[in-house]
């Protein structure tokens, strides 16, 4: 039932017309309605209560109630301590100018006509020198990106320039869903959980990563208590989604998935447990293929099928047994038996993946695999069913956003390669580092634009190496960067300029259950302009603010893109009653079916997918065609079926490796990445820590808390560390996103994950970054 129906209010509920909470606030405050834009896409509401020009403390959704629909959208630890952000000591007040060496940290603070004035310049010299194509640019999607396109608009106006594809959250998964379903990413809402009766998730902790009220998380809660449904959570990690709460945790191995997988498959197959039928209508490669010559789809002999792959039947090929699985997954054959039996005697398994696994060498093929079980057993498209892809996308804000304009650079570069690019980009080509929208890069990056990120050295791989390529100045020329915070790659900038924060700035936002319409809640601290504006003023001095602009100042082009986005939502109040109200609630029907692929498994003659056969490819047509034409370096494979696959700092290495330990590293509970990690309440709420299994610690007289060195031929980190059996024996762990701080003795005391990660590991099919395959060693300090 419809809740505007429900209600008898229409198209929408205006739960949230009221201003504060009546009677609760002490005379001299006011609560102002705002939302958390963190990059956990969970954009809770928040009420923040002002005294005077500060904002005092941070309150949640209050209105509503539990049910349903009616939900309050409840902000956590991170969104309630967020004026500490705003007021945090180390925010970057004034335009700063770099006078050290590049990462020494020495910056002189200068005026806004300075600023303006050499970022004119530089840029200018820059384009001149080397053309557009050497500035590369990518926002960090540190929040829903809407409203904030307006640094690549202001690139494109002035020429362009070499944008990334894809993205270091989850450019495997989306590339492996792609050739094997043509698209479905986010196929079922975790709300299709309430019809299903198994559900089973890979590599995936919505209790962290979409935690609050407004993230699926709540969905997933909302889901499973209405089935019931038996959950089995798969991680090398007893994760917070998995505690106290999952019927089974199956520990597993990092970057073993598909070997698993194979194991179920082969139990699947033996046992008769397949849908045959299915296999034969609905997707290609499964056991021989007659092909279609007038589609253009090619025969496909039995032994190169995925079923002669799976019982060892083909040339070369050993069967994959659950005895063949277990020493490699880690899993025992009895569990990996018993993981078949229960996906094939459910009704309607939900089986889903988060990205950690594909943050891997073999990535894409991890992905690919785990959407395997649902495709052998015919259970997708379905009622409670999920195609194996990722279900807790949090609902993506419906804005229309700010266009970027025409970009005249064409070559996009992986996001995850854009060192290399900085290293030898005029050798990058499209068919060896899956450079898209040209055959390669005209020329090295020369100049790198970073807005709202710490990509630039903290999160992306190989800290110690990246920052000696960053020092370079004749690589690298000009590092241009808007800031909140004094972060490591901050400390990189020769123009540091400073950012508001976001309760500092309005928006409007569309999302999931609610709208609302966030006015400035306080006044920009130290007179720092509007970004918008600054980008406006240097569009003004290269001669394109009427381009830039088309006219419309800031708040002109909220109101501009939320028309249009109601344009596309009729159900959304007009501009002026959600401005009157600040926040409304959005109806939203609970068994509305939110699962995909439905008129495709109907009929899929009809419908067919966007894969070169029109159906699901378990033998990948396009993958079969890159194997043949691609230029792999070595240890980087392409195998058209999802095959289980060793690669460098694998599990495979670890008895050959000096370094025998598997390290991961996961979304921190306390930040959003790097974000909110100078907020003392929130470091204090969350350790920071390594854990290590009790097996591993004993075998390295490591004592409960102390401090470790975590260690490889990359890089050193210092950081305490938490015996406990939640990881399992072989994999060490840590939260990612603390700040990279090498001391003199080259330790990183500020246990930054990437210190240990590879600068160049990328994965095989789309080059991103492959942070989850690394190996260390640990001892104590
Ligand atoms: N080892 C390891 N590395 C990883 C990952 C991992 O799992 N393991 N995860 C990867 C993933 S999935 C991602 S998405 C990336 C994230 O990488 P980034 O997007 O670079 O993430 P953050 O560290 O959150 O950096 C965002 C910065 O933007 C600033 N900021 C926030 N709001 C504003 C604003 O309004 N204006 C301006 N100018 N600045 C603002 C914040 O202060 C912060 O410093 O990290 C990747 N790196
Ligand atoms: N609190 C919080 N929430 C966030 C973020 C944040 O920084 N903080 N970041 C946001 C962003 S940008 C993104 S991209 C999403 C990321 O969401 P995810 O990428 O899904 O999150 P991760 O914690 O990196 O990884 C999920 C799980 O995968 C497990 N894992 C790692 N390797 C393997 C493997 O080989 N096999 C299996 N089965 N499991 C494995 C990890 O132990 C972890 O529990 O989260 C978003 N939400
Ligand atoms: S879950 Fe927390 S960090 Fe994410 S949007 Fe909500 S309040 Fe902000
Ligand atoms: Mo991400």
């Amino acid at each position: 039932m419809k809740l505007g129906l429900l209600l008898g209010t229409g198209a929408f509920v205006d739960l949230y017309g009221l201003p504060s909470i009546a009677g609760n606030i002490p005379a001299g405050e006011k609560t102002v309605w705002s939302n958390c834009w963190a990059h956990c896409h969970c954009s809770c509401l928040l009420k923040m209560v002002v005294e005077g020009d500060r904002i005092k403390r941070v309150e949640t959704d209050d209105m509503g109630d539990d049910t349903f629909g009616m939900h309050q959208t409840r902000a956590c630890l991170r969104g309630r301590s967020l004026h500490k952000r705003t007021y945090a000591p180390d925010r970057i007040k004034y335009p700063l100018r770099r006078v050290g060496k590049r990462g020494e940290g020495k910056f002189e603070r200068i005026t806004w006509e300075e600023a303006y004035e050499e970022v004119h310049l530089r840029l200018k010299n820059i384009i001149a020198t080397y053309g557009n194509d050497s500035i590369f640019c990518r926002i960090g999607y540190n929040s829903i990106p809407g409203p904030y396109h307006f640094v690549e608009r202001f690139l494109n106006s002035i020429g362009g320039h070499v944008e990334a594809h894809g993205n270091y959250s989850n450019a495997q998964i989306n590339e492996a869903v792609k050739l094997t379903y043509g698209g479905h990413f986010n196929d079922s809402s975790p709300m299709e959980m309430a019809f299903s009766d198994l559900i089973v998730l890979f590599g995936d902790n919505p209790a962290v990563t979409r935690m609050s009220g407004g993230g699926g998380t709540y969905l997933y809660q909302v889901g499973k208590n209405k089935s019931k449904a038996r959950t089995i959570i798969i991680d090398p990690r007893y994760t917070e989604t998995a505690c106290g709460r999952e019927d089974q945790w199956i520990p597993i191995r990092p970057g073993t998935d598909a070997a698993l997988v194979e194991a179920v498959a082969y139990v699947l197959i033996t046992e008769n447990r397949v849908d045959e039928g299915f296999l034969r209508t609905h997707c290609y490669g499964y056991d021989a293929e007659e092909g279609d010559p007038e589609k253009g789809i090619p025969p496909l002999p039995a032994h190169l099928g995925y079923k002669a792959y799976i019982l060892g039947t083909a040339p070369g090929e050993t069967p994959k047994t659950p005895e063949w699985a277990a020493p490699i997954c880690g899993v025992p054959v009895q569990t990996i038996v018993q993981l078949a039996r229960d996906i094939a005697n459910a009704r309607a398994p939900f089986i889903a993946q988060g990205w950690g696994l594909q943050r891997q060498a073999a990535g894409e093929q991890n992905s690919r695999a785990v959407c395997m079980l649902p495709i052998l057993v015919g259970k997708l498209g379905m009622r409670g069913t999920c195609n194996g892809a990722n279900a807790f996308s949090a609902p993506e804000s419906n804005m229309v956003m700010m266009p970027f304009g025409d970009n005249k650079v064409k070559a996009k570069v992986p996001c995850f390669l854009w060192p290399q690019a900085v290293l030898d980009g005029k050798n990058m080509t499209a068919k060896k580092d899956c450079i898209r929208g040209a055959d390669g890069l005209k020329t090295d990056i020369k100049c790198v634009v970073q807005y709202q990120g710490n990509w630039l050295l903290n999160q992306h791989g190989g800290t110690n190496q990246l920052a000696e390529l960053l020092r370079d100045e004749s690589k690298l020329e000009f590092i241009f960067i808007m800031e909140n915070h004094m972060t490591a790659s901050a400390r990189y900038a020769d123009i540091l300029l400073p950012s508001i924060t976001w309760p500092e700035n309005s928006r409007y936002n569309v999302y999931g259950t609610y709208a609302v319409y966030a006015e400035p809640v306080v006044e920009r601290l130290f007179g720092c302009p509007h970004p918008y504006d600054v980008f406006t003023e240097l569009a003004r001095r290269f001669g394109v603010e009427k381009q830039f602009t088309e006219g419309r100042t800031w708040d002109q082009w909220q109101d501009h893109l939320y028309v249009q986005t109601r344009e596309k939502s009729p159900n959304l109040p007009p501009i002026e009653e959600l401005k009157a109200k600040k926040a409304i609630r959005l109806p939203y029907d609970p068994d509305e079916e939110r699962f995909g692929m439905k008129k495709f498994r109907q009929d899929p003659g009809a419908n067919p997918l966007k894969t070169p056969s029109g159906k699901i490819e378990i033998y990948s047509l396009e993958l079969a065609q890159r194997a043949q034409t691609w230029i792999m370096p070595e240890g980087e494979k392409l195998t058209p079926l999802p095959q289980y696959c060793e690669t460098w700092e694998g599990y495979s290495e670890t008895g050959k490796s000096q370094y025998p330990l598997q390290f991961i590293s996961y979304k921190p509970r306390s930040r959003a990445h790097s974000t909110f990690g100078n907020i003392p309440w929130l470091q204090e709420a969350v350790e920071d820590c390594l854990h290590i299994n009790p097996i591993d610690a004993q075998a390295r007289n490591i004592r409960q808390h102390q401090l470790v060195e975590v260690f490889n031929d990359r890089g050193k980190i210092h950081v305490p560390v938490r015996i406990t059996p939640r990881i399992m024996p072989g994999v060490v762990a840590k939260a990612e996103g603390t700040q990279y701080s090498p001391d003199t003795r080259g330790v990183d005391t500020g246990h930054c994950a990437n210190t240990l990660t590879k600068l160049g590991g990328r994965s095989h099919v789309v080059k991103a970054n492959a942070v989850n395959t690394c190996l260390v060693d640990v001892k104590a300090v």
